[in-house]
């Protein structure tokens, strides 16, 4: 069963609708350091009831948008990022493999779309694109997007002709996170700087594709770093459309496997602050779930949150079974986010004919890890 079937409460969101506001708050551009804190410093109750007001003068309350991830081409990364288990200076036993094949990944994000994923996101352990890999990542781009889904991927940094490319074949969505504060990020990443993110930020934005952009709380920051990392997005104008905030996930052989948890309550705040900071963007309760329960979750949702990936696995690491995901869907009303509908002949004709031309030639692939 997909997940847009099990939640039939199509009913309970128009009457959810008829409650929320018709005055969207304007964005704004210029939140001080000073006024983000004293958001953080709000009681819990009040910061909840300022967010879901924001939330609700936005969007529709009980919508959640549903984004499938998937790794296509994993570990051996030249970075340093402490968090990662794809970092190639840290040994996490993770089994490295060159990129997909086109037809691969297109299968998968396919059965990605059956399931009720309305974006699928294609995340690469690179620093940056080669030329050899580059053209393979469009067709997958083409591929997914003839499938009826939105399409997203992460490739590190982009140069001005990449970016021209990708929004070329009419990718939707880059993602390329800042993680943290300017300050905290030299103690996590020492193979780019802050600025390097910030380039490349700006050339997805000039080419005119939608930017995902958001970080990762408990890597042991202080809370002036999370308030740091929510000012620098807010500033961005426009907002990025999407801001996935991920709770570190602890992965053994990386040197963060230890850090001390970050407060379940600190990281709620922190989702309801992003979402009155960027009143108009998708906030995604993202990396982190499956160490949440339920109720968590349900307090991220209230604070704003309406992105998931979904799924039972992010790109390495492990994600709550989307059965799960179903049942707490159905038992809070919560509804999957439209997408464009295609039917089921479509998709199997845009899957034919990715084959057929993969048969015919150049998009077997053939690379190194
Ligand atoms: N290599 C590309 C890059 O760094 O932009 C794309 C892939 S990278 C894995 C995408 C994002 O995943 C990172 O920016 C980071 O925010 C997030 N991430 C990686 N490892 C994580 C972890 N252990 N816990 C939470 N988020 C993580
Ligand atoms: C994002 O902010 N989180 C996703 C996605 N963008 C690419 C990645 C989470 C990765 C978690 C660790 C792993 O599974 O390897
Ligand atoms: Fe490489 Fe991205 Fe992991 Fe950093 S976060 S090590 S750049 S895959």
């Amino acid at each position: 069963m997909s997940l847009s079937a099990s939640t039939n409460v199509s009913a309970a969101n128009m009457s959810a609708n008829a409650l929320s506001s018709s005055r969207p708050s304007a964005p704004r551009f210029d939140w001080t350091h000073a006024e983000i804190k004293a958001l953080f410093d709000l009681p819990f109750m009040d910061l909840m009831f300022r967010a879901q007001t924001v939330h609700r003068e936005n969007f529709a309350p009980n919508q959640v948008q549903v984004s499938t991830l998937l790794s296509i081409k994993t570990g051996a990364c030249p970075e340093d990022c402490k968090y990662c288990p794809q970092s190639g200076h840290y040994n996490t036993e993770l089994e490295k493999e060159k990129l997909m094949e086109v037809q691969k990944v297109l299968e998968e994000a396919a059965l990605a779309k059956e399931k009720g994923a309305s974006r699928f996101c294609m995340g690469a352990a690179w620093k940056h694109p080669s030329e050899k890999d580059f053209p393979y990542v469009l067709e997958m781009i083409k591929g997914v997007k003839s499938l009826g889904l939105e399409s997203c991927v992460t490739l590190g940094t982009l140069n001005d002709e990449q970016a021209k490319r990708l929004s070329e074949v009419g990718l939707d969505y880059y993602n390329h996170n800042l993680d943290t504060s300017a300050e905290f990020y030299d103690s996590i990443i020492t193979t780019r700087t802050y600025q390097d993110r910030l380039d490349t930020l700006s050339r997805v934005r000039d080419s005119g594709i939608k930017l995902c952009c958001g970080g990762i709380m408990g890597m042991g920051e202080e809370q002036k770093d999370r308030v740091g990392l929510l000012r620098q997005l807010s500033q961005m104008t426009p907002h990025p459309e999407s801001v996935p905030i991920n709770m570190l996930v602890k992965v053994e052989g990386t040197p963060l496997e230890n850090v001390e948890d970050l407060d379940t309550f600190e990281f709620i705040r922190t989702i309801a602050v992003a979402r009155i900071l960027m009143p108009q963007s998708h906030v995604r309760l993202s990396a982190g779930r499956q160490g949440m329960n339920e109720q968590t979750q349900a307090l991220c949702f209230m604070a704003g949150a309406n992105s998931i990936f979904y799924g039972e696995k992010l790109l390495t690491t492990g994600n709550p079974e989307a059965d799960k995901d179903m049942a707490l869907f159905a038992n809070l009303g919560i509804q999957p986010e439209k997408r464009e509908e295609h039917s089921d002949a479509a998709v199997v004709e845009a899957i034919a004919a990715q084959a057929v031309k993969q048969e015919e030639s150049k998009w077997f692939y053939e690379a190194s890890v």
